[in-house]
């Protein structure tokens, strides 16, 4: 695990792989994370993505930002793609090549569900990252089954009546040797998640919370502040499950404890996809926060005693 002045001292000295001049939104947190991963990865790395933000913001060759192979792919085949270029490589005897999914939560939690449960559930020795905008941010915010209840989309616009589906633990129930949480603004997390990723051979998935400024409407300039808040408020919770056994990371530990956590309300209110809220729908969610909090911790607990 590296600290944020190591990281420092690693930005310069290794090999810058996803290039300046990205098309992405302005200080989109979903073109730091990739960037912080293949940092992570290095060279010897080949990307997939699904249709996503991801296939728009990393430009068009000659000038694309990647400076890896980097294969576009249609929306549900996200994993079954790489899956194939695992196999490729292993046929011709090349082990050390790094295979990373890079999906949006469309991509991953509606369309690519059953392409991911296949190839993790036939042990592929890939790293499949999920980051998660909670929306189909690239054709214009659509709601998607990780869209958090009560978000106002083009496609809810009296607010979702669903809460946002749990990709990590359903993956998790797989029972594969890494599944970890982590968030896009926190380039730490980021870096050490993947660096783990990448020394466990077999599947590996990853869910990283993205805020979207266009997309969640809130000022750019707040990025880094909204992802902090998704933790400190308990709304996303930091773990890892490794080899089956699940552990809450040290910064989200602290946030389990509920007289220590914000309340939800003053995380969803610096989002204009919820200004709406009423009294009622803010309590619900602290109801959903409070509870997967507990049910998440009692899980750590339990497994720690193992
Ligand atoms: C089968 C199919 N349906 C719809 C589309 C149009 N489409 C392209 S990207 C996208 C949304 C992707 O959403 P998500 O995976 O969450 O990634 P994000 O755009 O948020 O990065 C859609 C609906 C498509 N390419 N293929």
């Amino acid at each position: 695990m590296i600290t944020t002045k190591e990281l420092l001292k690693i930005e310069s000295v290794k090999p810058e792989l996803f290039l300046a001049g990205s098309s992405s939104c302005a200080g989109c947190p979903s073109v730091l994370a990739l960037r912080w991963a293949l940092k992570a990865l290095g060279k010897k790395t080949v990307v997939v993505s699904p249709a996503c933000c991801a296939n728009v913001y990393i430009g068009l060759w000659p000038k694309a930002s990647p400076a890896v192979p980097y294969i576009n792919m249609a929306f549900a085949a996200g994993a079954s793609a790489a899956a194939g270029v695992v196999a490729g490589y292993e046929s011709l005897g090349k082990k050390d090549i790094n295979v990373l999914t890079w999906a949006g939560d469309g991509g991953t939690v509606d369309i690519g569900i059953q392409a991911l449960s296949g190839a993790i559930e036939r042990n592929t020795n890939f790293i499949y990252a999920c980051y998660d905008n909670e929306g189909y941010m690239n054709t214009g915010t659509q709601r998607s089954s990780s869209t958090p209840k009560y978000t106002v989309t083009t496609t809810t616009p009296t607010g979702k009546h669903m809460h946002k589906k749990d990709i990590s633990q359903i993956v998790a129930a797989h029972d594969i040797p890494y599944v970890a949480t982590c968030l896009a603004t926190d380039p730490v997390d980021v870096y050490n998640t993947f660096m783990e990723a990448k020394a466990i051979h077999g599947p590996k998935f990853i869910h990283i919370l993205t805020p979207c400024a266009p997309g969640w409407r809130f000022d750019v300039a707040n990025s880094i502040d909204m992802g902090a808040m998704a933790v400190k408020s308990g709304f996303f919770i930091l773990w890892k499950q490794v080899n089956g056994r699940l552990e809450i990371k040290k910064k989200s530990l602290r946030y389990m404890d509920k007289q220590k956590r914000i309340p939800v309300g003053d995380y969803l209110k610096g989002q204009g996809r919820f200004s709406k809220l009423t009294k009622e729908q803010i309590d619900d969610m602290q109801n959903w926060v409070d509870k997967r909090c507990e049910k998440i911790s009692a899980r750590a607990e339990y497994e720690a005693n193992l």
